[in-house]
């Protein structure tokens, strides 16, 4: 169709592709210019068909099935041809579709291989033309795969159905195992065709051919082919005016294009970053979506493992500030100077008042005896019952609460052990108010500040062996945990890289849309 007929938008659109495909040679990706120029002469000289490139392991009967179709006469047979695609056409009254024979996917020469490469980014649709005898081949299973994937619409046709036997099995069996197997695999598709060259009651060449004659007219809104509507394809690019339909498959194309071409731009750091990602993790990934579920599992992990050590750290000081707290209560509430004792205490502070005498001769040396002797009776008594009522039982209520928690260690227990109040005559002594002698009710007092040093002693030395405590067992609590600790610090280092790559799958996509909203703005 000549050029003059093509609208004036389109011609835009034409111009700013030819910008871009420019700009790509510029950056080096000529690869990627050439397909764009590719598809200008497309878009001149082809305006309004659709292209389907026929792909397929070698001798699967490609050629044969285009010749088939379009009467055309292209070489057959066990020589591969050149290294070319050729282009045949495929006509009706409405339609009109451009085959493109490709030399096999599977062709040892490189040429080949390129040149079957090079045709795809022309095509709308691929067909992927499977010989009956291969249809359950992995080779050809996994390009069906490969090429479901794409964006671009996918029949898979099981070719030379001639040679199917209905005495070995009936043909709807055969047809439904094909459907399974390719479900099996995962495999999406647009069409499943059966077809031969020669007379088959099984042969679907009509059919295959209404499918391809159908890629060229434009159609609307079909349900589960909406995503490769034309509007959902400019819509997501933010245009907001009306694309003439059979741009829309131009554009489409463009976008593969585009596709590729960012990816070429990102390849080094894509490359470094899953090499990371593999290296911490230990594992490939290859799809954007496998990334993404892969970030989330790791996320919840990585938030799974540190709420762990944050409760265990967590219980660890719960349990230290209760045993400490009910320790302390226990000594403050320990009675350590019962009546008789009291008493003791009461007549030594009796014994220190300014007017205390003893006896008529050698007054004073009796007096300073009396005083001494009473002391000593306080002290040895204080001291007994600090033992019995203090010191024993805190000792042994220390020792159960420990244990409780396997906290009592050789170190811990020495300590224990070794506790002691020093209830002397010094102590004693010191505590005594000179000032406060001459009032009745000292004597009261005094007891109660020396049992209450007594017992800031022995809650010292609780202190101190419970900080001793805390100590060791953070010891053993990190070193129990360093495993976990470890698998988190590893966890975070591939969540980081996971992100990372995200990010620059992010990067891609906004670059990739920067482009695609270049060409289409007017
Ligand atoms: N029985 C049978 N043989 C076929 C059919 N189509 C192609 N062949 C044979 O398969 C061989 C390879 O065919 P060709 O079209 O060159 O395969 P290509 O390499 O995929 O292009 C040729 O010898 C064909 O004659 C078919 O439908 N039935
Ligand atoms: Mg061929």
């Amino acid at each position: 169709m000549p050029t003059n007929l093509m609208q004036t938008e389109d011609k835009v659109f034409l111009t700013q592709i030819s910008q871009l495909a420019k700009s790509f040679q510029d950056s080096g990706d000529s690869a990627a210019a050439n397909k764009l120029r590719d598809l200008i002469d497309r878009a001149q000289t082809d305006e309004g068909s659709a292209y389907a490139a026929f792909v397929g392991l070698f001798s699967a009967g490609k050629s044969s099935l285009l010749n088939t179709l379009c009467g055309s006469d292209l070489k057959t047979g066990a020589v591969p041809t050149t290294a070319e695609a050729t282009q045949v056409r495929l006509s009706d009254r409405n339609s009109n579709v451009v085959l493109l024979d490709t030399p096999g996917v599977d062709s040892t020469d490189d040429a080949h291989q390129e040149a079957t490469e090079k045709a795809l980014h022309l095509a709308d649709a691929i067909v992927l033309v499977m010989d009956y005898q291969h249809v359950e081949a992995e080779e050809n299973l996994e390009l069906a795969q490969q090429f479901g994937e794409g964006q671009k619409r996918l029949a898979i046709v099981v070719n030379q159905i001639d040679k199917h036997l209905d005495f070995e099995l009936p043909f709807e069996d055969f047809r439904q195992r094909v459907v399974t197997t390719l479900d099996d695999w995962g495999i999406e598709y647009d069409k499943l065709f059966f077809t031969a060259n020669t007379d088959s009651p099984y042969n679907q060449l009509d059919s295959l051919s209404q499918w391809l004659l159908e890629l060229a007219i434009p159609q609307v809104n079909e349900g589960t082919e909406e995503a490769q509507q034309p509007e959902d394809a400019l819509e997501a690019h933010g245009s907001t005016q009306p694309i003439p339909a059979r741009t829309d498959m131009l554009m489409l194309r463009v976008e593969e294009v585009v596709d590729e071409h960012v990816r070429w731009l990102f390849q080094a750091d894509w490359q470094k970053e899953s090499e990371r990602v593999e290296q911490l993790a230990g594992f490939q990934l290859d799809t954007v979506a496998d990334i993404k579920q892969e970030f989330a599992d790791i996320t919840r992990r990585v938030d799974e493992n540190r709420r762990y050590l944050e409760k265990a750290a967590e219980q660890l000081h719960h349990v230290h500030d209760t045993i400490s707290e009910k320790m302390l209560r226990s000594i403050d509430s320990a009675q350590i100077a019962p009546y008789e004792t009291t008493g003791k205490g009461k007549a030594f502070i009796e014994s220190m008042k300014p007017g205390f005498h003893v006896g008529w001769i050698r007054k004073e040396e009796k007096t300073r005896d009396e005083r001494q002797t009473r002391l000593q009776r306080f002290v040895e008594d204080l001291r007994s019952k600090s033992t019995q009522f203090l010191l024993w039982p805190t000792q042994s209520e220390l020792r159960q609460m420990l244990a409780e928690q396997k906290w009592l260690f050789t170190e811990i227990e020495d300590e224990i052990s070794h506790m002691e109040l020093s209830v002397t005559e010094e102590l004693c002594s010191r505590l005594v108010e000179e000032g406060a002698l001459v009032s009745d009710s000292y004597s009261h007092q005094y007891v109660a500040d020396v049992a209450s040093a007594i017992r800031a002693q022995c809650s010292r030395q609780v202190k101190r062996i419970l900080e001793k405590v805390r100590e060791v067992t953070e010891e053993h609590h990190t070193m129990e945990l360093s495993g976990e600790r470890q698998a988190l610090e590893r966890l975070k280092e591939i969540q980081s890289a996971l992100a990372d790559m995200i990010r620059l799958n992010e990067d891609m996509e906004r670059d990739k849309e920067q482009y695609m909203s270049y060409v289409l703005s007017q």
